[in-house]
């Protein structure tokens, strides 16, 4: 059960600031940076329920998901020893802009997301380019469970147990031509359904873009993810597709993709527009550099409570080291944050 903390004199001191507060202080402020004070909001807390998927709502699964599940490989990548966080937690504690800047918006907001029918564009330097009915995009795709850390650059975190196929399967289908140096994903743009889009909060130029590397995206690691907790996602946590790159910040794992366009040129992506001095492209999980206001050595992991704030030290790549690092061996990260 949750329990939303009335008064922000509650919080302690391991709350961060959230991308939200400091976006409408920085459009107050004119981007003046200087000296601004970690905020106290309101936080959630939540009772510990430690049992793997037991509060899971059943969901209304579109028909070709429903037929892959039973195919589904479970487990083909976990984490040991870290306990799953609640479904409750991971369904109503989100960064969904689109619906809205607070942590519950997208639980309360994006019921409106219409995600049947949903079409994904692929296009730019393929060989094989088209618009596929998100049915037909799936079909090649053997889904499997992968059990991952999300790591938020507002240092808080999550383990969530995600529904995907690996990008690389992806690329093996559309052909990447020799140009396609990078890979760029766009979210749904329609201010009809998200209100977010239509809102005063004008900082973000949508759609949503992300993007990684060519050899990033063939890591095993990243995935497509079209379920969690061994159901269809909910829409908050970005139905009907979305990107899982686990060694990244979750501000990497775009939501609701629409389009996918293999690219020449390194994207402009959404956070690095807002404020490049702050988010990277790489925005590789990397404990010994900070965010300029506040430290990613530590990470607060869900749940978490005013008694137990869960704190745990942030891991080089979110503990992903031995199958990213070798992807980096040439980049100063000090510089590609
Ligand atoms: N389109 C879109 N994708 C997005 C975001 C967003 O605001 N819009 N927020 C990002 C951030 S900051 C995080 S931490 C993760 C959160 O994913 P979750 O809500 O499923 O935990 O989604 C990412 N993907
Ligand atoms: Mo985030």
């Amino acid at each position: 059960m949750l329990i939303k903390l009335p008064k922000a004199s509650d919080c302690h001191e391991s709350d961060v600031t959230p991308e939200s507060f400091y976006l409408s202080r920085r459009s107050l402020l004119g981007g003046a940076l200087a000296g601004i004070a970690a905020s106290s909001l309101p936080r959630w807390a939540s009772a510990n329920d430690a049992s793997r998927y037991a509060d899971v709502e059943a969901g209304k699964a579109p028909s070709w998901f429903a037929d892959k599940l039973p195919e589904t490989k479970w487990q083909a990548v976990t984490v040991t020893g870290e306990a799953i966080t609640p479904f409750k937690d991971a369904t109503h504690y989100n960064n969904f802009y689109e619906f809205g800047t607070g942590k519950g918006d997208p639980a309360t907001n994006a019921g409106s997301l219409q995600t049947e029918p949903w079409s994904v564009v692929i296009d730019g330097e393929v060989a094989k380019p088209g618009r596929y009915a998100l049915e037909d995009f799936m079909k090649p795709y053997q889904l499997e469970e992968r059990i991952y850390r999300l790591r938020c650059v507002e240092a808080w975190s999550m383990v969530i147990p995600w529904i995907g196929f690996p990008i690389s399967a992806l690329l093996k289908q559309v052909e990447p031509t020799s140009k396609a140096k990078y890979i760029r994903f766009e979210t749904l743009k329609d201010p009809k359904s998200m209100p977010g889009q239509r809102s005063s909060f004008g900082l973000i130029d949508w759609p949503y873009v992300e993007g990684l590397r060519l050899d990033e995206a063939m890591n095993p690691l990243a995935i497509l993810a079209v379920g969690m907790y061994g159901r269809e996602l909910p829409n908050q946590n970005g139905a009907p597709l979305r990107l899982v790159v686990p060694w990244k910040y979750g501000f990497k794992s775009v939501k609701s993709i629409v389009r996918i366009s293999l690219v020449n040129e390194q994207p402009k992506t959404t956070w690095q527009s807002i404020a490049a001095d702050e988010y990277g492209f790489y925005a590789n999980v990397n404990p010994t550099v900070d965010h300029p206001r506040w430290t990613q050595a530590r990470e607060r992991r869900l749940p978490s409570g005013l008694f137990s704030p869960n704190v745990r030290e942030t891991q080089m790549f979110n503990g992903y080291s031995d199958e990213v690092a070798s992807l980096y061996t040439n980049l100063d990260l000090r510089k590609n944050y």
